[in-house]
C-alpha cells in the first residue's frame, strides 16, 4: 500500500513527468537587436538579407510585430524576464542597479517541475545567476575578443569571438552536459550587436560592395518633440566617436591613455591578439586612409559615420545569425527539433541611425520594440501576429509551455493561447512603459508612457512635457499631437488610462517634477 502511494505521489508530481511529455526551451537572446534588422520584420534594411537563419526560423514561428519591452534598457530587461514583474517590482530599474536573486524567477520555478536549466553567454544583472543547474556568463557586457567568463567555479578567458564562443559553450552544455531524462530550457544570451560593434574577423569585409540603405529619419531636427529629444547625446553626428565607436583613423591630439582606460572600442581593440589585430587592420586602415582623403564634413561626415556603424552593427549580427543557424542545425542532428521551442528575442530596440541616433531607452518605436519570433514545432506555422505583447509575458509563458503553475505575482500574461492562434478576447489593449536612468550615459529623460494599437502618450515627468502620437498616420513620431485642440479628449482618455495602468502594475515611484533650477541645469 505505502508503495501504491508513493508511485501515485511520484506520477502525480510535474517533476515526474517524462521529457517527452513536454517541451525543451530554447532561448536565443541578443543584445540591442532591433527587429527592423531582422529580414523578417520588413524594414528598410530587409534589402541587405541580414538574417537568412532567423529568417527561416519566422517561416516555422510566429513573428510577434507589436512586441514591446517595459523599460528600454539592457538589465532591466533582462529583470523583467527573470521575474515576470515590471523594474519597479523586481528592484532593478537601472542598469547599475544588482539583481536580488533571493526572488522568484521563471527558471528556478521551472527547476522545481524537473527542468534542467542552464545559462550561457551575456547575464548583465550584476550578481550571479540562479535558478541554474549550469552557468557561464560574461561578467558585465563583456567583451568581444578574447573574453573572460564567469563560473560557478571561477574566471576564464577564452581565446576566440564572443558569439562563436558562447554558440560553442552552448552546443558543448547540449552535448555533454542535458540530461535526456529531463526537459531543458537553456537561455543562449550574444553581447552582440552591443556597441562598441566589433564584427567576426571572417566578416570585415562583409557588405564592402552593398549599398545599405540610410535611415529614413537619419537627418531628424527633433522640431516637434519635447525637449528631452534635443538635449539627449546619443547622436551619430555629436556623439557617435569617430575613433572608439568607428574604428576611424586617430585623430591628431586624441588621448591614447584616456581611450585605454574607457570601455571604448579602442579599448576592446587593445584586447586582441597580435594575429587578430593584423586582420583587423587590414581590413579598416586602407578605407581609414581613403576617408583621411576626402575630407568630409557636415552631411557627408555623418552619412560616413552612419555607414562605418551600420556595417559594423549588421556585420556582428551576421555572426549571430550564423549562431542560430548551428543551433537549429544541432537541434536537428540530435533528433531534438520536433520537441524544443526556440525563441529569438533581444533585450530592446535599437537606433540605426534612426532620428540621427544610436542607442535605445526612449519610449520610441525603434527602442521601446523587441524581435520576439516563437517557433514550437507543430503548433506555429509562419504567421504574423499584432497582439500587444511585452517580455513581461515571457516567464508566464515559459511556465505554462512547461505546464507549471503561473504564479499569481507576475504581471505579465503566458502568450501559450495567441502562440496557437487563439488570443483571449481580455487580450491587453494597452501596454505600460517607464524609463528611470538619469541623468546617465546618454541623457535620456526619465518617461513613463501608455500606448494602444494606435496611440502614444509619452510623459517626461521631470520636466512636465508630453509627446502624443498617431502610429497609425505617423509610424515615424514625427508630429507630436500633443496641446492640439483637436487631440484634446483624446489625451484626456490616454491620460486616465495611464494612471490606471500605473495603479494597475502597483508603480508608486516618484513622477515629480524636477525643481526649476535643477531642470535649468539640464537644458544648457
Ligand atoms: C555602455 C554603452 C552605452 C550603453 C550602455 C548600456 N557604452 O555604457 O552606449 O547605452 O552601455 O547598454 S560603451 O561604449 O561602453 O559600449 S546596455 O545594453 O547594457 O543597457
Ligand atoms: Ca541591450
Amino acid at each position: 500500500m505505502k508503495r501504491l502511494l508513493t508511485t501515485m505521489a511520484l506520477l502525480l508530481s510535474p517533476a515526474c513527468a517524462v521529457a517527452a511529455d513536454r517541451p525543451n526551451i530554447l532561448f536565443i537572446f541578443t543584445d540591442d537587436h532591433a527587429p527592423h534588422a531582422i529580414g523578417a520584420y520588413d524594414g528598410w534594411l530587409k534589402d541587405v538579407n541580414p538574417t537568412p537563419n532567423i529568417d527561416k526560423l519566422a517561416r516555422q514561428g510566429m513573428l510577434f510585430q507589436n512586441s514591446f519591452c517595459t523599460n528600454s534598457i539592457c538589465g532591466p530587461s533582462r529583470a523583467v524576464i527573470q521575474t515576470g514583474k515590471h523594474s519597479h517590482l523586481n528592484g532593478f530599474m537601472t542598469n547599475g542597479n544588482k539583481f536580488n536573486g533571493d526572488q522568484q524567477t521563471f527558471p528556478k520555478l521551472l527547476q522545481k517541475v524537473g527542468y534542467q536549466t542552464a545559462m550561457i553567454g551575456k547575464w548583465h544583472l550584476g550578481t550571479d545567476p540562479r535558478g541554474f543547474d549550469y552557468w557561464q556568463v560574461l561578467p558585465g557586457q563583456g567583451d568581444y575578443y578574447n573574453p573572460f567568463f564567469k563560473t560557478p567555479k571561477g574566471r576564464v578567458k577564452i581565446e576566440g569571438y564572443c558569439t562563436d564562443i558562447v554558440t560553442d559553450l552552448a552546443l558543448d552544455w547540449l552535448k555533454e552536459q542535458r540530461d535526456s531524462d529531463k526537459p531543458f530550457m537553456l537561455m543562449c544570451q550574444h553581447k552582440a550587436p552591443h556597441r562598441t560593434w566589433m564584427p567576426p574577423l571572417r566578416h570585415l569585409h562583409l557588405y564592402d560592395d552593398v549599398e545599405v540603405p540610410e535611415a529614413p529619419t537619419l537627418f531628424d531636427k527633433w522640431k516637434d518633440n519635447a525637449s528631452p529629444a534635443r538635449f539627449q547625446e546619443m547622436e551619430i553626428d555629436r556623439h557617435l566617436h569617430l575613433l572608439c565607436d568607428c574604428f576611424g583613423p586617430e585623430a591628431e591630439g586624441f588621448d591614447v591613455n584616456k581611450a585605454k582606460t574607457d570601455r571604448s572600442g579602442y579599448k576592446n581593440k587593445l584586447r586582441m591578439t597580435d594575429e587578430q589585430r593584423k586582420v583587423w587592420d587590414a581590413a579598416y586602415v586602407p578605407k581609414n586612409e581613403a576617408f583621411l582623403k576626402a575630407n568630409l564634413k557636415g552631411d557627408d561626415l555623418i552619412r560616413w559615420k552612419y555607414n562605418r556603424y551600420i556595417r559594423n552593427y549588421l556585420r556582428c549580427i551576421k555572426g549571430v545569425d550564423e549562431s542560430v543557424g548551428r543551433l537549429m542545425g544541432y537541434l536537428k542532428e540530435a533528433g531534438l527539433e520536433e520537441n524544443t521551442i526556440v525563441i529569438y528575442s533581444s533585450d530592446q530596440g535599437f537606433y540605426l541611425g534612426d532620428h540621427g541616433w544610436y542607442d535605445k531607452r526612449w519610449m520610441y518605436e525603434e527602442s521601446m520594440k523587441m524581435p520576439l519570433i516563437v517557433k514550437w514545432p507543430g503548433v506555429t506555422k509562419g504567421s504574423v501576429n499584432t497582439d500587444l505583447v511585452q517580455n513581461l509575458d515571457y516567464a508566464e509563458t515559459f511556465l505554462d509551455l512547461a505546464g507549471a503553475k503561473i504564479s499569481d505575482d507576475m504581471q505579465g500574461r503566458s502568450l501559450v493561447p495567441v502562440l496557437k492562434g487563439e488570443t483571449p478576447d481580455d487580450w491587453r489593449e494597452s501596454i505600460y512603459y517607464h524609463y528611470f536612468e538619469y541623468p546617465s550615459v546618454h541623457m535620456v529623460a526619465k518617461h513613463n508612457g501608455i500606448r494602444t494599437q494606435r496611440y502614444k502618450l509619452i510623459h517626461f515627468y521631470q520636466f512636465d512635457e508630453w509627446e502624443l502620437y498617431d502610429l497609425e498616420k505617423d509610424p515615424d513620431e514625427l508630429t507630436n499631437l500633443y496641446g492640439k485642440p483637436r487631440y484634446a479628449d483624446l489625451t484626456g482618455v490616454l491620460k486616465r488610462d495611464l494612471e490606471e495602468l500605473r495603479e494597475h502594475y502597483a508603480d508608486n515611484t516618484d513622477t515629480s517634477v524636477m525643481p526649476a533650477e535643477w531642470r535649468k541645469q539640464f537644458r544648457q
